[in-house]
């Protein structure tokens, strides 16, 4: 059979934007599905849009997250005759809604079910995955079912492990799975990156360091088989770890990307984060001495944050020269606490999906008004990402911070024009 499988592209002012990097889900079933014996190609919007008047195929599987989920149903109706299947973060949430656009969904991990759905076994229009528990029994993901996948020229990415053992009140993590945490073998993986013609690698692992000993063995493997550039999703808590810094740095370990959230301890507090702003300080410096750069990430606008948060979060971000910064607005994805507790008190006034990117603000905030929110944060980030701290970063041969912070300048300047009279507010 012939399987299509596609991603819709990501809404134009993320911060990632301009790193079309695939999700793994569609890869890993592509390649199951492939390994079977059936014909599958994939397409990433963000690397090659289709020509979709020309597709055809006898399965179309839609992959979406809450951002591109109206880009998704959009994508379905194209295909009226065939057989549409939908899956991913905001279809395993919202399934209902799914459904109204396809017809079957499949509801979390869709590894141990996709080919009983495909060859027309399994035919329920929500199907329930489990989650996979021996991860070393996937498939590699091959990317060269993504047309116009280039690996040299692209940041790989390679998920390691599954699952959060921690439960944040706006992270749609632990909903998709679970708060066990699964991961697969240092050699596994090895092999996986041994595999690979790649320059760089992502570990997209929500928390890469959750299982300090397993993280270790594999980075004592990545050192002995000389891997190195790589990043990852780290949490604070890993700088109290000297022997894992020291491992970090020796393997090529270049950026990490952190979620600090908040610099204010009562708002890291409601996002049930379990860190303080002394780890946050700690972190930064200690990544710093060891050469590895820092992404912080932050998401302003809970019911303790006001004004004057995010400009501290600015200044904050400034004097401890965080690399590349993400404020990101808090968003109420369907099935987190936040959203439960906003939705109670009836203060999310859109369901356009296409604005749940971090980027808009959805919701009616509690200290300052969404306007004011939405322009701060704004503001805030036009200060960080400005053309005077792009060129003097060029000019001090900071040559990776200086391209990111060109990027995030673009990113700015396009999402002023486009949300020029922010109609939805
Ligand atoms: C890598 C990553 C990114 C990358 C690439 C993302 C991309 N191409 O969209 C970057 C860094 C660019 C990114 C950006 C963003 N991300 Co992101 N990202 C991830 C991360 C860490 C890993 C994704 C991954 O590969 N997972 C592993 C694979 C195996 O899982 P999967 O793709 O979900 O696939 C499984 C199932 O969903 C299902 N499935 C998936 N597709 C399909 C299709 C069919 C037909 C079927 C049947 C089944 C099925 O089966 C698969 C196998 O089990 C996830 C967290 C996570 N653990 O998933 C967050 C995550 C997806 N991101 C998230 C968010 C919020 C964002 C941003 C909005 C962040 C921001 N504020 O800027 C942007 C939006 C990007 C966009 N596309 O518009 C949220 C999404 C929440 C939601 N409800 O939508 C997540 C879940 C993280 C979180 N903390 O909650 N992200
Ligand atoms: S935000 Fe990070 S630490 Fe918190 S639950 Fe999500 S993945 Fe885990």
């Amino acid at each position: 059979m012939k399987i299509i499988l596609i991603e819709p592209h990501s809404s134009k002012t993320n911060v990632y934007s301009k790193i079309p990097m695939p999700l793994l889900g569609p890869v890993y079933l592509g390649t199951i599905l492939k390994q079977r014996g059936h014909e599958v190609e994939i397409y990433h919007e963000d690397i090659n849009e289709p020509d979709y008047a020309a597709l055809k195929a006898d399965v179309i599987g839609i992959s979406i997250l809450t951002s591109t989920a109206g880009r998704g149903y959009e994508i379905a109706r194209k295909f009226p005759k065939e057989k549409v299947i939908m899956g991913g973060v905001h279809a395993s949430l919202l399934p209902k809604e799914t459904l109204k656009f396809c017809r079957q969904v499949v509801v979390g991990e869709a590894e141990r079910v996709i080919v009983d759905i495909v060859e027309g076994r399994k035919k329920e229009p929500v199907v329930y995955g489990s989650p996979v528990q021996e991860l070393d029994t996937l498939p590699y993901p091959d990317f060269s079912l993504i047309r116009g996948f280039k690996s040299l020229s692209m940041l790989t990415p390679v998920s390691t492990s599954r699952g959060c053992p921690f439960d944040c009140s706006f992270c749609s993590v632990t909903k998709m799975f679970g708060r066990k945490y699964r991961f697969r073998s240092a050699q596994n993986v090895i092999n996986e990156l041994l595999s690979r013609d790649a320059n760089a690698f992502f570990f997209c692992d929500d928390n890469f360091t959750a299982h300090p000993r397993r993280t270790r063995a594999l980075l004592e493997l990545m050192s002995k088989n000389k891997i190195s550039d790589w990043s990852c999703q780290v949490r604070c808590d890993v700088a109290k770890d000297e022997q894992m810094l020291g491992l970090m740095s020796r393997t090529g370990c270049k950026l990490v990307c952190i979620g600090f959230e908040s610099i204010n301890h009562k708002t890291l507090k409601a996002y049930d984060k379990k860190q303080s702003v002394e780890d946050i300080v700690h972190a930064i410096s200690s990544f710093h001495k060891r050469k590895i750069k820092v992404h912080g990430m932050f998401v302003l606008g809970s019911d303790d944050d006001d004004k004057k948060t995010i400009w501290d979060t600015l200044r904050f971000a400034l004097k401890q020269k965080i690399d590349t910064l993400q404020m990101t607005i808090l968003t109420p994805f369907p099935g987190t606490k936040v959203h439960e507790n906003l939705e109670k008190e009836n203060r999310i006034f859109t369901r356009d999906w296409s604005l749940y990117d971090g980027q808009h603000i959805v919701f009616k905030p509690k200290l300052l008004s969404a306007r004011e929110l939405q322009l701060n944060v704004l503001k805030a980030y036009t200060k960080f990402y400005s053309l005077y701290r792009s060129f003097s970063l060029l000019f001090k041969f900071h040559f990776r911070n200086a391209v990111f912070h060109f990027m995030g300048y673009s990113i700015i300047r396009k999402w002023k024009r486009d949300n020029r009279n922010m109609a939805w507010l």
